[in-house]
């Protein structure tokens, strides 16, 4: 037999991709292979577990993904649903005082979250920019995410002159893969080389696109020493929800939960039917009127 050819296959998590190019971590060993794929397996994302088979010599070639439980999408370029990263415990919103937030954006990724069945938090970076931007309007909507029950960090990294929030970030990433979203520039990369920085080999790699300081092309996936992972994936423009139903857009809002209970319909979209009590915990100050009136232009987006 030519031993040359011999082959193993061995299991192991995606770390990130490079066009055809695909990094994997063997769960064995730990060890970081270089593999391609065939065409029927181009699907294949960061976090997506998988057989491969690695020749003694030659590339290693990905044999199968394992089904995913949840996959967070976007369209590319030409408006094809693509695979941000896969198997996911956790969507880390980041958002800044600069540039400006996005109220929208953040419930889109809200709204994401709970399609995922995961966890959400939202970090507010750029602490060192709180007294020049951090305008009454800003912090006023800002705390309506904290008033409907969602974790928000404050914290600074990168061209900050202290680095805050860090330690209060790391309570959150234990033992979940957590993924870092949000708008470009707002500091998720930074924040990623902070949480890992005693991980030399996870900080060399982030050097490699700079210190951080670059836009983020690819989404890669970190492991981190105290447990977990940390997935930092490229900044957005905007974000779609492709193929939201109306009641996926519903159980987005999470203020509207116990209320909707009491609706008369219980599929009322909360907009004309009568008996709502959900437009009726609006009327007594008890749901964030700015938060309904962005999901009111969400639900029309639907029809
Ligand atoms: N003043 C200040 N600047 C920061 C802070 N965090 C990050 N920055 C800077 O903001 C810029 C963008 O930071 P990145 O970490 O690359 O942002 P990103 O979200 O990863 O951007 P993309 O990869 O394009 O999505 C860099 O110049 C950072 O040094 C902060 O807390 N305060
Ligand atoms: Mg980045
Ligand atoms: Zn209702």
């Amino acid at each position: 037999m030519n031993t040359l050819n011999k082959k193993r296959v061995t299991k192991g998590q995606v770390i990130t991709r490079y066009g055809a190019e695909i990094l994997v971590e063997i769960e064995d060993n730990q060890q970081v292979v270089r593999c391609t794929a065939k065409r029927k397996l181009d699907h294949v994302a960061c976090g997506d577990f998988v057989t491969i088979s690695l020749a003694e010599h030659g590339n290693a070639q990905l044999q199968s993904i394992e089904p995913r439980h949840n996959a967070l999408m976007r369209p590319d370029y030409s408006h094809k649903l693509k695979t941000i990263a896969a198997n996911i415990d956790q969507l880390i919103i980041v958002i800044a005082w600069r540039p400006k937030p996005s109220w929208s954006l953040i419930d889109r990724y809200l709204i994401a979250s709970q399609r995922l069945n995961c966890d959400a938090l939202i970090i507010i970076n750029k602490a060192d920019l709180y007294e020049q931007y951090a305008s009454a309007e800003a912090r006023l909507r800002l705390d309506e995410f904290k008033q409907i029950g969602y974790p928000i960090i404050s914290a600074s990294a990168g061209d900050a002159d202290e680095v805050t929030g860090i330690t209060e970030l790391q309570k959150y990433l234990h033992n979940k893969t957590s993924t870092l979203v949000g708008q470009s520039g707002v500091g998720k990369s930074s924040l990623a080389n902070e949480i890992l920085k005693d991980a030399n080999i996870q900080v060399g790699a982030i050097s490699d696109n700079g210190e951080g300081r670059h836009t983020t092309t690819s989404t890669r996936l970190y492991k981190l020493n105290a447990g977990g992972k940390l997935i930092d994936s490229p900044g957005v423009r905007d974000f779609a929800l492709p193929e939201l139903t109306a009641q996926q857009l519903r159980a987005g809002y999470i203020e509207f939960n116990d209320a909707s209970l009491s609706c008369k319909f219980n599929n009322c979209s909360h907009q004309h039917e009568p008996k709502c009590a959900v437009r009726q915990q609006l009327a007594d100050n008890k749901i964030p009127s700015e938060r309904y009136q962005r999901y009111l232009k969400l639900l029309a987006t639907l029809d």
